[in-house]
């Protein structure tokens, strides 16, 4: 046997053997090794394998695949140029902490620097974007070898899972070959020592858990705290938790995973961007999780009160930032004065005398909360639906209302993602995803039919027409390859949208050529390219019409940039005026609500009084022998799922005919669902342990 065929059986064998279940590759001659010894694998059924022509296609769809699945994907591709196309995935995979195991194939040293073809410094190409970089020694039959690279690959895992210490994320492995690439013939040498791995297909190394005893952070219970729960995979179930104890409003995106239960909102957004409403209910204590970034008014809620026109209690205000993982939170306003993996809330006062619960009481900070998010999505719903035409922000909320339970939706940057943020009611049977590490619009049909092949049940997305245009190569799927169940809904305004809303609108002069940027594109006959099926969405009535079907398919709705923004501009308005009627009704003495400007026009902090200024529920509410919250660091689930042993993962690793031929697909057990949890990991809420008691949910990827 060559060593180049030595090391692609052994190293591939040990990735198995720590957990891999799917790769993708693209086309290449100096990655044949692994390519050969990856198909193999195929075929005893012990990964999946995806091709894709394209490198930047290749390594989203690898992204979309961890995302979904919460386990490391290795992306392999050839030397040179092909390997820089890795780049953006793993930008992304770096800022979101998604696990991807990056195999870039290469020359040997000798022929580097010597104008050789094809070879370019790959050494470290990725940067600071990966959790770790490694240059492998060239394959050589000789004895050690065997374990050195059983040994590379287990490291590769654990840098990539999180069990080496540090957040998950992307790894780098540059794997130099010499000739020949291809196994040889029986004439060839034996191997110097035996190719096998530990008994009982163990892996060479196993990694400790890392953690996780989360050192707590004591926060005492107040009324007026908010939670806040930005884009991420984090254990949102605590936080939603903490937030029904401790009567607060979940403040969450749409991606977060959190917009469920009674205290989640629909129409925060609008909340957020009424002056008077933000006046009146500047929070106290603030958590935040995952990665807030959807529109400036959460911002400047999470930003320093008293700065830069931002409201609130001044510097006395506490803002808990719940941390990614190891070294990774997020906190651009730079207003946090706590950064935690966990926290425990004491003192939160007791259970609800009736059966509305005091939480639920229409005078409570909750309960104002909850008044005007409902009068805002009223009001935002009649002027969506007042009408035929088919608009961005009605099509968002349209789709996420209609796509069945136990579906994924992929939401792209840009409008997509905002207008459902604006526009999404509650709902704990979807799981929605979107790729907001570093908010691109690049490789987006590529990551959500990963993430599609990653999730059993049907998967829709909704993306803009830029945004589909970037990634058209993502839609070029061989005849062999495992196919998603997914329907792309593209919302053709005939460029970015996006910026209609924002600052260069105002130069009409320059506008439309360097930020509209339109094509006139016939998507309808880029789906035949492709042979794709296409619907094109001719009015919102048709809608759940055009989301039937299986497979990869097409939905086109084409809308106006220009009526989008003038019909946001009427929702800001029309929502405003109903959240303002809101509070007159609540408090007839509302003219202690009034907005301030301090002398550079910036709006000043409100002093309110009356029976709703706090003090509700933080005076005359038992307080004593109630347990407190502890919300779990943001789980590293990913280490969890790296945690199962393969037998059992294997076992949940079924034949699934309608992925291709030979193809191997998951086992899921709960669709649509983020996680489960495992009982015995799962410790209840004890009263009487001290003040606190703990609710900690560890939760495995299913
Ligand atoms: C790779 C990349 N290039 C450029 C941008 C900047 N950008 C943000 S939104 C946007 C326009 C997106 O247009 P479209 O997909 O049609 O969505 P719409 O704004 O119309 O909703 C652009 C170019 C980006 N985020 N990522
Ligand atoms: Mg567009």
């Amino acid at each position: 046997m060559n060593p180049s065929t030595a090391f692609g059986l052994s190293f591939t064998d040990e990735l198995v053997r720590c957990g891999l279940l799917e790769v993708v590759l693209a086309p290449g001659s100096r990655s044949t090794p692994l390519a050969m010894a990856f198909l193999d694998a195929e075929r005893r059924r012990e990964v999946r394998l995806h091709v894709r022509i394209d490198e930047r296609s290749a390594s989203f769809t690898a992204l979309g695949l961890a995302k979904a699945s919460r386990r490391p994907v290795a992306v392999l591709c050839t030397s040179g140029t092909a390997a820089a196309n890795f780049h953006p995935a793993v930008i992304e995979a770096d800022e979101s902490g998604i696990p991807l195991l990056v195999l870039t194939a290469d020359r040997p040293p000798e022929m580097r620097g010597t104008g050789a073809n094809q070879v370019i410094d790959q050494a470290k190409l990725y940067g600071t974007a990966v959790r770790w970089f490694c240059e492998a020694g060239v394959p050589e039959a000789r004895p050690g070898m065997v374990g050195y690279w059983r040994s590379l690959a287990c490291q590769a895992w654990a840098h990539a899972s999180g069990r080496a210490g540090a957040l998950a994320g992307p790894v780098h492995l540059n794997l130099a070959f010499r000739e020949p690439l291809v196994p040889g013939d029986a004439g060839e040498p034996d191997w110097p020592e035996p190719l096998d791995g530990r008994p009982d297909r163990r892996p060479w190394t196993s990694f400790g858990w890392p953690g996780p005893s989360p050192d707590e952070l004591e926060v005492p219970w107040t009324e007026r705290g908010v939670v806040v729960c930005g884009d991420g995979d984090y254990d949102e179930a605590a936080l939603v938790e903490l937030a029904e104890r401790a009567g607060w409003p979940v403040l969450a995106e749409p991606s977060s995973g959190a917009r469920r239960g009674p205290n989640a909102l629909s129409a925060y957004q609008y909340l957020l961007a009424t002056p008077e409403f933000m006046t009146a209910h500047q929070p106290d204590l603030i958590v935040s999780s995952g990665r807030p970034g959807l529109s400036r008014p959460q911002s400047a809620l999470l930003g320093t009160p008293g700065s830069l026109g931002v409201l609130g209690s001044g510097p006395a205000r506490r803002h808990v930032v719940i941390a990614q993982g190891p070294g990774r939170w997020a906190d651009p306003q730079r207003a946090a004065t706590d950064v935690a993996s966990a926290i425990r809330l004491t003192a939160v006062p007791g259970p609800a005398k009736d059966s509305r619960g005091w939480l639920g009481d229409s005078r409570s900070w909750l309960g104002d909360w909850r008044r005007a998010d409902g009068a805002a999505r009223s009001a935002a719903d009649a002027v969506l639906d007042d009408g035929d035409a088919l608009t961005e922000p009605r099509l968002a909320r349209d789709i996420a209302n209609h796509v069945p339970a136990g579906a994924l939706l992929w939401t792209g940057s840009s409008l997509p993602v905002r207008d459902i943020d604006f526009h999404l009611s509650p709902r704990d049977d979807l799981r929605i995803l979107a790729s907001r590490g570093a908010s691109g619009i690049d490789g987006t049909t590529s990551t959500a039919i990963g993430a599609a092949l990653a999730h059993r049940g049907p998967a829709f997305a909704v993306i803009g027409d830029l945004t589909f245009l970037h990634d058209a190569p993502g839609l070029a799927l061989g005849p062999n390859e495992p196919r998603p169940d997914l329907c792309l809904i593209v919302i053709n305004n005939d460029g970015g949208g996006i910026f209609s809303t924002l600052e260069p609108a105002a130069f009409p002069g320059s506008f439309e050529r360097i930020f509209g940027t339109p094509h006139g594109a016939e998507l309808k006959h880029l789906a035949a390219a492709f042979g794709l099926p296409y619907q094109r969405l001719e009015q919102p009535d048709d809608l759940s019409k055009v989301l039937q079907g299986t497979g990869l398919r097409i939905v086109e709705a084409r809308t106006d940039r220009a009526a989008g923004a003038a019909l946001r501009a009427r929702l800001r308005e029309a929502v405003a005026q109903a959240i303002r009627s809101v509070l007159l009704r609540a408090r007839p003495n509302a003219g202690h609500i009034s907005l301030q400007a301090d002398p550079y026009g910036r709006p000043r902090p409100a002093v309110e009084s009356g029976p709703a200024a706090g003090a509700r529920g933080s005076a005359g509410r038992p307080r004593d022998h109630v347990p407190g919250v502890v919300v779990s660091c943001p789980a590293q689930r990913i280490r969890a799922g790296a945690q199962l042993e393969h037998e059992e993962l294997l076992a949940a690793h079924g034949h699934r005919p309608d992925l291709g031929r030979g193809a191997v697909g998951l086992v899921h057990d709960d669709p649509g669902r983020r996680g489960r949890r495992v009982p015995g990991r799962h410790r209840q809420a004890v009263p009487g342990h001290g003040q606190g008691a703990r609710v900690q949910g560890a939760r495995v990827p299913v």
